[in-house]
């Protein structure tokens, strides 16, 4: 009887073994996989501004991978630097060890931060950025006394990552409905999208500052002993390209200042020179007391993220018997020796190329050009900053997001990648774009929205 073979799996056997691209076991992130499997779009390599698909149909990436390849793909000395790290050295655990290029990063980086920002914590995504962060936040607080200050305070149509903290503080409607309450003592302020004042933008909108004062309606309501933080993204990027209004983060500043609430950036996407300056940050001028980000520290090569905190914050912390964990957290990747040599090459290949200013210099291009869009049908809205652009269209009614996914799949057929969020478009190519990539994006978008449902 044990020899019979359930003829279910000798199907999927012989599928296996006959069709060397069967889909059948891997279940898709964030895809709509019944979708993709009929109509499969596969890459299968990529080099600068390009990807090629297996049957070497090329691609123009318009959206550096994920936000990610920020360097552009295959970049040589980041390849050199993986491989050879591989051969040397492969793994090191990270608690209680260390090896040398951990240290050498982190040296790096905060160099790259703004004043202030000098200690760093390595993760190994933005998901896990987010919740390092929030953990922090919380523990600091009660390592300095005051450890009612728990309350995390999160933005709507804010994306902080899949996990669990991350779907709490975030805003994003799905999450809510389909996970359910995750954590409790969250709230969230306000979003500052605002078509009806500020429509076609160029950079930052004109209004919407006092949308920051959203967070003294909640001192009100919870008091500012409870709450320990507040995280938003300078520039929202996940829920459509959300750009904050001038004078909004220098007012959460300082209001975070004022009741002691520490204010968290999570630049996942806007890190590593996606706005023309190393962060957003930089760009805006204000200085977050915790900084998110992964994507471009390695530029997707390898995964990996990080955590920066001021210098007072991880002080904190330092304190109690010398032989005991100062902070009890960390991954069994953090700092993993592959991805420290993809980040050291990385910012080796950004600081060679200025690419973390780069995005500063084509902004104007890259403007006027997603600019031309206003007045194609369905479009709605343009937004831009740096190498980030958002162009909104109008949904059909009763089935949003279906005009956007269907415009996506005209431009993979017409060899453009670009990434949709609802019925919003958004692009951010790699930091090495020229202007003929722009040219070819935006026109293909532009003759795609001619003949769009
Ligand atoms: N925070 C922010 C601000 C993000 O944008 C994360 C956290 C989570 O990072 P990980 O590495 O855990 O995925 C992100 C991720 C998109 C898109 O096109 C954006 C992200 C991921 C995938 C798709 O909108 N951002």
């Amino acid at each position: 009887m044990n020899n019979a073979i359930d003829p279910a799996v000798l199907a999927v056997a012989q599928e296996g073994s006959s069709h060397p691209h069967a889909m059948d076991a891997y279940w898709m992130p964030f895809t709509a996989n019944r979708q993709f499997k009929k109509a499969p779009r596969l890459l299968a390599k990529a080099k600068d501004m390009h990807f090629w698909t297996p049957e070497g149909r090329q691609i123009l990436d318009g959206i550096a991978g994920l936000w990610c390849v920020n360097a552009g793909h295959a970049r040589p000395k980041i390849v050199k630097a993986i491989a050879e790290q591989a051969a040397e050295l492969d793994y090191a655990p990270p608690f209680n060890m260390a090896h040398p290029k951990a240290f050498e990063l982190a040296e790096r980086l905060v160099q790259l931060t703004p004043a202030g920002l000098d200690k760093v914590f390595f993760t190994n995504s933005g998901s896990e950025s987010v919740d390092t962060a929030l953990k922090m936040a919380i523990a600091y607080h009660r390592a300095r006394g005051e450890g009612t200050r728990t309350r995390l305070i999160g933005r709507e149509r804010g994306y902080h990552g899949v996990n669990f903290g991350g779907i709490s503080v975030g805003g994003i409607v799905g999450n809510r409905k389909t996970f359910g309450p995750a954590l409790g003592g969250i709230d969230h302020i306000r979003h500052t999208h605002d078509l009806a004042r500020n429509a076609y933008s160029r950079g930052v909108p004109a209004h919407g500052a006092e949308l920051a004062d959203d967070l003294e309606r909640l001192v009100a309501l919870h008091d500012a002993s409870t709450i320990a933080a507040v995280i938003v993204e300078p520039v929202a990027g996940s829920t459509g390209v959300l750009l904050p209004p001038q004078g909004y983060l220098e007012r959460l500043r300082a209001i975070c200042d004022k009741h002691g609430i520490l204010l968290i950036f999570d630049e996942v996407i806007t890190g590593f020179g996606r706005l023309g300056a190393p962060f957003g940050a930089t760009h805006f001028g204000v200085t977050p007391d915790l900084m998110t980000v992964a994507k471009g520290i390695s530029n997707g090569c390898v995964p990996m993220g990080a955590v920066f905190c001021k210098r007072a914050i991880h002080d904190v912390f330092m304190t109690g018997p010398e032989h005991l964990i100062e902070f009890a957290h960390g991954y069994t990747y953090s700092a993993h020796p592959l991805a420290c040599a993809a980040a050291l090459g990385t910012l080796d290949t950004y600081a060679e190329e200025g690419l973390l200013t780069r995005a500063a210099q084509m902004a104007p291009c890259f403007e006027d050009a997603l600019h031309s869009l206003k007045g194609a049908r369905h479009v709605i809205d343009v937004r831009n900053i740096g190498l980030v652009g958002g162009v909104e269209l109008e949904s059909i009614p009763g089935q949003p997001g279906k005009r956007a996914f269907d415009i996506f799949l005209e431009c993979w057929a017409r060899g453009v990648l670009i990434r949709i969020t609802g019925d919003t478009i958004a692009f951010s190519p790699p930091l090495i774009i020229e202007k003929q990539h722009i040219d070819q994006l935006v026109g293909t978008l532009a003759d795609v929205l001619k003949t769009a449902a």
